[in-house]
């Protein structure tokens, strides 16, 4: 008697705490995931086949990732075929996710600065005394690829001008490149994006090299100070880890870009590198970052 007393007492107790359960709540309020993606350079059959095999995007490449987010690290043009399709894909996704409650969120690249500022001032010669540049000789250095030219509308140049080039994401400060030129247009978020907006925005030739030579940089989280430099730049922008494209991992550890399987966290976990080189022969990652 006693003995079965205790019994639903002990059930009784299990019970309330489980309708208390902090998991639970959690469950309930906060059920979706936040991914990040590197550069695509104009792949984008392999993006869409590696969007399906995680869900956020069915067979006719429409969102259905639901509430999830999905934020793309920028360099969607050149080396490969189709980046004018590859931008055209995310903004359908991101409509899609709108609709559903989710987002998808781009950062520029230094190849979209590359792109437009091709698109607007061509051959013309960069002041320089270090010999002749222009937007045209590093396009066709950089895997520049004429279709994408072609194909760029003015809605595409819009939108392209509108993205930002940092964002911080929980505790992630999602960046393009491994560089901390950045911190040339500003010491926060905001003035860094604004102050790239406003060169976008403007005619200013040698204020656009500018934006392309610093985004070009990369390996600075790199070698025996790579953590200090991290946590410059983490300590000034916010976060604990920065996420990056730009840079191989294959050539970041010495190794083929088809052995890559997953981002290479360093620099003490300060950084991780996203882009598996898809243009070099390695997989479309798609880094789940919770
Ligand atoms: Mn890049």
């Amino acid at each position: 008697m006693s003995r079965r007393g205790m019994n639903r007492r002990g059930r009784a107790i299990t019970a309330r705490r489980r309708r208390r359960s902090p998991i639970v709540v959690a469950v309930e309020q906060d059920p979706r995931s936040t991914y990040v993606v590197g550069d695509i350079h104009g792949h984008r059959a392999e993006l869409l086949d590696a969007l399906r095999a995680v869900g956020l995007a069915d067979e006719d490449g429409a969102w259905a990732g639901g509430t999830d987010h999905l934020w793309f690290l920028g360099d969607f043009v050149d080396r490969g075929p189709d980046g004018i399709g590859v931008i055209d894909l995310v903004r359908t996704l991101a409509a899609g996710a709108e609709a559903a409650g989710g987002r998808v969120e781009t950062l520029l690249g230094n190849h979209e600065i590359l792109l437009l500022g091709m698109h607007r001032f061509g051959e013309e010669e960069v002041p320089s005394d270090y010999g002749q540049r222009s937007f045209a000789r590093s396009w066709a250095m950089n895997g520049g690829i004429a279709t994408d030219q072609e194909s760029l509308t003015d809605a595409h140049v819009e939108w392209l001008t509108s993205r930002p080039v940092v964002a911080l994401v929980g505790d992630h400060l999602l960046m393009h490149s491994d560089t901390t030129e950045y911190l040339g247009w500003g010491t926060d978020i905001d003035a860094i994006n604004a102050g790239v907006q406003t060169v976008l925005r403007s005619d200013d030739l040698v204020e656009w090299w500018e934006v392309w030579r610093r985004m070009t940089t990369r390996y600075a989280f790199r070698g025996p100070e790579g953590e200090q430099v991290a946590d410059l730049l983490l300590s000034t922008l916010g976060g604990s880890q920065v996420v990056h494209g730009h840079s191989v991992i294959a050539d970041q550890i010495g190794v083929l870009p088809t052995q890559i399987e997953g981002p290479h966290s360093y620099a003490n976990g300060k950084a991780l590198g996203i882009d598996a080189g898809l243009f070099v022969g390695g997989p479309c990652l798609i880094v789940n970052i919770d």
